[in-house]
């Protein structure tokens, strides 16, 4: 009896490790797609080695939402400025008529770029529609658009040119969800559903062809308005004018956001693969480890407020500082990805003065310190609680990016494999050295003569291979 239970103990220990065990033995069965990703790791075309060097980035929201500015008739919309046209309170043809209103006297994209280039932004990503559907171009498939707001001019040129002209590289953001087209649908429930949606395709990709065409300095395409069940059912139609974007424009950018698989499963397909360029899945959040990002490219898309991406006269809530911008575009860094910070300007065309502080101070501290930003990614150095590690792509150049100062003034390093610490001296003055303590095997303190920092700093670290001296200076425990 005894030996009957044991052996069912047995037995049942054996079989409640089986799914291990099968899980360890049979990998998981790739899954053959027509729509799926088009392709395994990273791009590493130049295009695409220039977009995983930017480092910093602009996102500016502008367009007819901007003119309430997160209110209508002195009544607040809890929500998102730009929502504003799906409050309740709004008829959609009042707010459709905020096209006649449009004349952004005070738009100046030369201005715009010129505060964006002082930032230290690298590429801006510009909304040429959002959800409403106004189109900040003279789109010939719609009418509403820019052309026919009392301002007339082209928004969109605009921008790209006075970008260009200051060595940023222009993204254009672009919704597929369009509320104010009559063939747009949330999901595809009747005959005639499928019909007018077939006819909203026809002139989503119009679109997305005249704007490649009108605008042949943008470098890729940002798409948001995806995640709607018409949408998502479209993988054979997505997946042919994503090739047909591509080959009209070689070395376009597209993220993760654009099309589903034939599974219907969106920024990763049912295989997990990334499907695009880069992971456009961190919008105001930003991952934790290395291992949240999965060796992909990515970006982070944040606001200054708190979900606010259009212009919102409120300006309530809590609003990042500069340092706590500063140390987000860090931590991006640090992990291989790009921070892209929220502009939303005025319905007269104006960028806030809150913005523009918030920008001067924030390129301010990038003239000094840039080197630990740009071109710089992932270090593979154990995360210190004082701030973060940055690596040139190119070189062994190690940068840490210091935020919060330790009472004692030591900040501690662990270095991997076989590096040691050659050099280590302020990036801001190469003057200011620091003697690297080895206080055990791959760890040192870097004691700060000042304590009392104010700003972020960085610290640069040139590295050496460790002299393979037969056996290093420390045993490795046993055990
Ligand atoms: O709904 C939009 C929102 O208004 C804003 O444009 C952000 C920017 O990433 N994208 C959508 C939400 O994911």
């Amino acid at each position: 009896m005894k030996k009957l239970l044991i052996a069912g103990l047995g037995l049942a220990a054996l079989m409640s490790l089986q799914p291990l065990m099968a899980q360890q033995t049979s990998p998981k069965e790739k899954i053959n797609l027509m729509h799926g990703s088009h392709r395994a790791g990273k791009r590493m075309d130049a295009a695409m080695e220039k977009w995983r060097g930017y480092g910093l980035g602009q996102f500016i929201h502008w367009g007819l939402y901007a003119i309430p500015g997160g209110e209508w008739n002195g009544k607040p919309y809890n929500g998102a400025a730009e929502w504003i046209r799906s409050w309740n309170g709004i008829p959609n043809s009042t707010y459709d008529s905020l096209i006649y209103k449009f004349n952004p006297t005070a738009f100046d994209a030369t201005s715009w770029a010129k505060s964006a280039k002082q930032m230290g932004a690298k590429y801006v990503t510009f909304t040429t529609k959002h959800h409403d559907g106004f189109c900040m171009w003279p789109s010939k498939y719609s009418k509403y658009t820019v052309a026919n707001s009392p301002y007339k001019k082209d928004i969109v040129k605009a921008v790209v040119d006075a970008y260009d002209k200051e060595g940023i590289d222009v993204i254009l953001y672009f919704s597929v969800m369009d509320w104010s087209h009559p063939d747009w649908r949330y999901d595809l429930k009747t005959k005639e559903d499928s019909i007018a949606f077939e006819r909203f395709k026809k002139f989503t990709r119009n679109q997305l062809i005249e704007l490649l065409t009108n605008y042949p300095k943008a470098k890729g395409l940002w798409f948001d308005g995806t995640w709607d069940k018409s949408w998502v059912k479209q993988a054979a139609f997505a997946d042919e004018l994503e090739t047909e974007m591509r080959k009209l424009r070689p070395g376009l950018i597209i993220g993760s956001r654009f099309r589903a698989d034939e599974n219907g499963k969106r920024h990763f397909d049912s295989n997990g693969v990334l499907m695009g360029d880069y992971e456009q899945g961190w919008e105001r959040k930003i991952p934790n480890t290395i291992e949240d990002v999965h060796g992909n490219d990515w970006d982070c898309v944040m606001t200054v407020p708190e979900n606010q991406w259009g212009y919102n006269k409120a300006w309530n809530g809590h609003i990042k500082t500069t340092n706590e911008l500063l140390e987000m575009t860090a931590k991006c860094v640090s992990l291989g990805g790009n921070f892209v910070l929220n502009f939303g300007p005025q319905g007269d065309g104006a960028i806030r003065n809150e913005e523009l502080t918030l920008a001067k101070q924030i390129g301010d501290w990038m003239k000094v310190n840039q080197a630990a930003i740009y071109n710089c990614g992932y270090a593979a150095y154990d995360k210190q609680d004082w701030g973060y590690f940055t690596k040139k792509n190119d070189s062994d150049q190690i940068y840490m990016l210091v935020f919060n100062v330790p009472v004692s003034g030591a900040l501690r390093v662990k270095t991997p494999g076989k590096t040691t610490i050659s050099k280590a001296y302020l990036l801001a003055n190469a003057q200011e050295t620091f003697l690297p303590e080895e206080i055990s095997s791959n760890e040192y303190f870097l004691h700060l003569k000042k304590k009392d920092h104010q700003q972020p700093f960085v610290i640069v670290l040139e590295t050496a291979n460790k002299q393979d001296n037969n056996g290093t200076k420390y045993e490795k425990a046993k055990i």
